[in-house]
């Protein structure tokens, strides 16, 4: 009895090791996850890619890292190379809304899963990818011109406003304007008199804005830029213009990294709208979701803040980019 018994059990965990074998062998198969990035054009974008590579490896997702110095013809190449590698998800930070089309149709043929994050694409098949995870562009250009309405009301005459944009045909570029302008709209003393892109970096906000200086002069009364380091490149233009920024120009711009709090605590720069750039987290969790066969929502949009000068300081500790 007592052996036969003895048996049983033998047998029981000889049998379990069978079948804890393989799924122990299946649950070590690391997902492979293809990421195309823009590039590394920004603080923001740095901090981006720092939340992603950080969260894979926490969460032992295996990633393929690709940097596409922000050229479309770059990204396509790392998306048509995670296609021959075979690998599990495809996620990427589209760098202008248009001409993904044919990729994202090689992808689909190739049964590879879609994730956008931080931009979306114009694709009219929406089929073609399974989420756009990421801030509200429109929402922060409005975040922008509700400000500089309330601002206005402190202001007299004219209020010439120069746009610094964030590169052409990408969804921040476009988003950010729209929003922005439709705000502006109520109050007619404000008029964007020059708008042009920056390309999201400091040394060409520095640039453009030396060309603005150039061109009006004291007639300009506000500086809109589409994001914090072309706003800080072109606080460098204003004041080697002998100006003083914020007191003779007021700067509002996006991103809210670190440089806008610093600039904002040396009283260069009046306000910047938050975009998150830490979606990692978010990112690999939808990673394991969608092997696990979870559907997963179609936009998964990023909750974000303003934060004026007067915070800045109380406010910087708490930054985590
Ligand atoms: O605002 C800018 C970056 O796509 C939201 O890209 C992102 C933008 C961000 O280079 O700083």
């Amino acid at each position: 009895m007592k052996n036969s018994r003895r048996s049983l059990l033998a047998t029981l965990v000889a049998a379990s090791f069978v079948v804890m074998a393989p799924m122990s062998a299946f649950a070590e198969k690391k997902i492979v996850l293809g990421f195309s990035q823009i590039g590394a054009e920004s603080e923001w974008r740095t901090a981006n890619t720092n939340s992603i590579k950080e969260t894979a490896a926490k969460e032992g997702i295996d990633l393929k890292f690709s940097d596409a110095q922000q050229k479309q013809e770059n990204q396509i190449k790392a998306l048509r190379s995670f296609i021959a590698q075979k690998v599990d998800v495809i996620a990427f930070a589209p760098v202008v809304e248009s001409g993904w089309d044919t990729v994202l149709k090689e992808i689909k043929a190739a049964k590879i899963p879609v994730i956008l994050t931080d931009r979306s694409v114009d694709s009219k098949d929406t089929s073609l990818y399974v989420t756009f995870m990421g801030s509200d562009f429109t929402e922060e250009g409005r975040k922008a011109g509700r400000w500089l309405v309330e601002k206005a009301k402190t202001m007299k005459g004219d209020i010439n406003v120069v746009e610094l944009q964030g590169t052409v045909g990408s969804g921040p570029a476009i988003d950010r304007k729209k929003g922005f302008e439709e705000i502006i709209k109520a109050e007619p003393r404000i008029k964007i008199i020059r708008s042009q892109t920056g390309d999201f970096t400091r040394a060409k906000g520095k640039e453009v804005m030396e060309a603005f200086l150039k061109a009006e002069g004291k007639k300009i009364n506000v500086l809109y830029a589409h994001n914090d380091d072309m706003a800080i490149g072109a606080i460098q233009a204003i004041e080697e213009a002998g100006l003083k920024p914020s007191k003779d120009i007021t700067i509002i711009s996006v991103d809210a990294v670190k440089g806008a709090f610093e600039a904002m605590m040396a009283g260069k720069l009046d306000v910047t709208v938050e975009c998150s750039p830490l979606l990692g987290p978010q990112l690999m969790s939808a990673v394991k979701d969608l092997m696990a066969g979870k559907t997963l929502p179609r936009r998964i949009v990023t909750v974000e803040g303003i934060f004026p000068m007067e915070v800045a300081a109380k406010e910087f500790p708490n930054r985590k980019y």
